[in-house]
């Protein structure tokens, strides 16, 4: 295991192998170049920087960061490139910011006038691509001007992007350009040191900025991610990361990623899917707060009045919870049961997933009139601070039990298979049996985002039977679900196999967005990755 990360700053090189494996720098080279170029002449400058920051692939540990759970991604090599240059402001008092993308066509050029103070303005209902350069650049100048102090001056900006991680397919593509987009302002606009951790928060708080109420964990790994190590991340006590290696088997494993071209856009389904399950962790969390702690203890009133959804999670209940078990007389007499469960966190979590949630959270599902009538508030209380808050959901009914319990299982199963990895294979134990229960922990995972959590769909599922038939030892849905992408754990000898297989059953004359996949697309939609390095920072000149 790695040693936590400090106050580490983004590197800065001017050597692609110190970004890429060897085996990708000849296709990253020619991409760069090719950038270089446009930018020159579509702004007729050449760029002082390119700041780069990655996709990432989850591999363990789903939708449970917003419950402040440990979870384990690793960044891959697709990225987001973000070319830029900063020149004096011509007209005093305010600042121009042109943008283009090397895809010109689907991404149209874009420039505009801010005013130096301006707070951004990100229209949410536009879905422009632009937006999530705009929720970075709002992000970057707060943080600029509290370093430089009021009378500091954004230079004007010319800014080139081009992405190579699929948009909507579960990778994180919108981590990937906010955080490169950030990094590009800050250093771009004068910041020559670049902490990771604060480049990291600030990336999270500027992608809530679009309208998703999301974790912590894309952003993390698309920061502090270091090559050939997958990325341990806390979320409580405050945000830490930790670099995790896998062990060495033989036959050696690898991890495959299969996109399911089903777009899981999180902006416009967010009301109905992903805010939607933070709305319901959350619920879930001050349901089981108000039931665990002893009736005459009120709840943390007002109800907490902050953005996040980490003001009340389900991690923090469960934390509570063992908290008072050892300290309180009274809960401990309430939950006989739990004393002798909770010794170590994977008992504490699986005491709660499989038995202290069925009798906390009977229902199947909660209208929101049961719930504020538990909590002792107003159906309007529960509108204006968690319901209609930020982040508007329609819904008028709840599935509380069944999130809660995924959550606890799944954040139990992360620290099964880091045990896993620290462990290594038991005595007398094949390395391909040790693998098997690396696999069995992802297929753990997916049968219960499928069935407790309801963010897998039947195109996720169905790709995941076929790997599985074909050999791999563990295939589940990645990143937030509803399509996107799925991880599989490999042995290296089953990789043709598994894409045999996909291409047979599942990618065979399939058609996307009208058009018929064509061989590139389906060769592309199947890839085996391994860990890749966070967010750089490429000095041009
Ligand atoms: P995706 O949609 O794959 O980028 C989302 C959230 C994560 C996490 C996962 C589910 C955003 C930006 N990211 O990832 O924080 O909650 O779903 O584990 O929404
Ligand atoms: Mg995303």
């Amino acid at each position: 295991m790695g040693e936590p990360v400090e106050a580490e700053l983004v590197p800065i090189t001017a050597e692609l192998n110190d970004i890429y494996h060897d085996d990708e720098i000849r296709e990253e080279s020619d991409r760069w170049i090719r950038l270089y170029n446009e930018f020159i002449k579509v702004f007729g400058s050449t760029p002082q920087l390119i700041a780069r920051s990655p996709g990432r692939v989850n591999i363990i540990g789903e939708h449970i960061d917003y419950s402040l759970f440990p979870v384990l991604p690793m960044a891959i090599h697709a990225d987001t490139l973000v070319a830029m240059e900063t020149k004096e402001t011509e007209t005093e008092g305010c600042f121009k910011v042109q943008i283009a993308n090397l895809d010109g066509q689907q991404f149209p050029k874009e420039s505009w006038e801010e005013a130096n103070d301006s707070d951004i303005a990100i229209d949410e209902k536009t879905h422009a691509w632009t937006n999530y350069f705009r929720a970075g650049l709002r992000g970057a100048l707060k943080l600029l001007r509290e370093k430089n102090g009021s009378g500091w001056q954004p230079r004007s900006m010319s800014i080139m992007v081009h992405g190579t991680v699929p948009p909507a397919g579960g990778l994180s593509s919108s981590a990937a350009l906010v955080t490169a987009c950030s990094l590009a302002v800050l250093y771009g606009q004068g910041m020559k040191r670049v902490e990771k951790l604060e480049l990291t928060r600030l990336a999270i708080e500027s992608e809530r900025a679009v309208g998703v109420n999301s974790g912590g964990m894309d952003q993390s790994a698309s920061v502090m991610s270091v090559k050939d190590a997958a990325l341990y991340v806390q979320f409580a006590p405050s945000l830490s990361v930790r670099h995790v290696e896998f062990p060495k088997t033989n036959p050696p494993l690898v991890f495959m990623i299969a996109q399911s071209f089903v777009k899981a856009d999180k902006k416009v389904s967010g009301p109905f899917h992903y805010n939607l399950r933070v709305v319901e962790c959350t619920l879930a969390a001050l349901m089981l707060l108000r039931q665990l702690l002893p009736k005459d203890e009120k709840l943390p009133n007002p109800l907490p009045q902050d953005d996040s959804p980490l003001n009340i999670s389900l991690g923090a209940v469960s934390d509570l919870f063992w908290t008072n078990l050892y300290s309180d007389e009274h809960t401990r007499k309430r939950y006989p049961d739990a004393a002798e469960a909770g010794v170590g966190m994977i008992q504490r979590l699986d005491f709660f997933a499989n038995e202290l949630i069925d009798k906390v959270l009977p229902s199947e599902t909660y209208s929101k009139k049961a719930i504020a009538d538990t909590l002792g508030v107003t159906e309007d209380d529960l509108d204006q601070n968690f319901i209609k808050k930020r982040f508007p959901v329609p819904a008028e009914r709840f599935r509380l039990r069944d999130r809660a319990k995924h959550v606890f299982s799944e954040a139990a199963r992360v620290y099964k298979f880091m045990d896993l990895l620290e462990t290594g294979p038991k005595a007398g134990e094949s390395d391909l049996q040790f693998a098997e229960r690396l696999g069995d922990l992802l297929n753990q995972s997916q049968q219960s985002c499928r069935d407790n959590f309801d963010c897998s769909t039947q195109d996720l599922d169905l790709i995941c039977m076929h790997a599985r038939d074909a050999g791999s030892l563990g295939s589940r849905l990645t990143g937030a679900g509803w399509g996107g992408a799925t991880v599989h754990l490999v042995p290296a000898s089953k990789v043709n196999s598994v894409r045999n297989a996909l291409q047979r059953n599942y990618y065979h004359d399939m058609w996307v967005d009208g058009k018929r996949l064509t061989p590139e697309e389906i060769a592309n939609a199947v890839i085996v990755t391994r860990p890749g390095s966070g967010s750089a920072i490429f000095h041009t000149s």
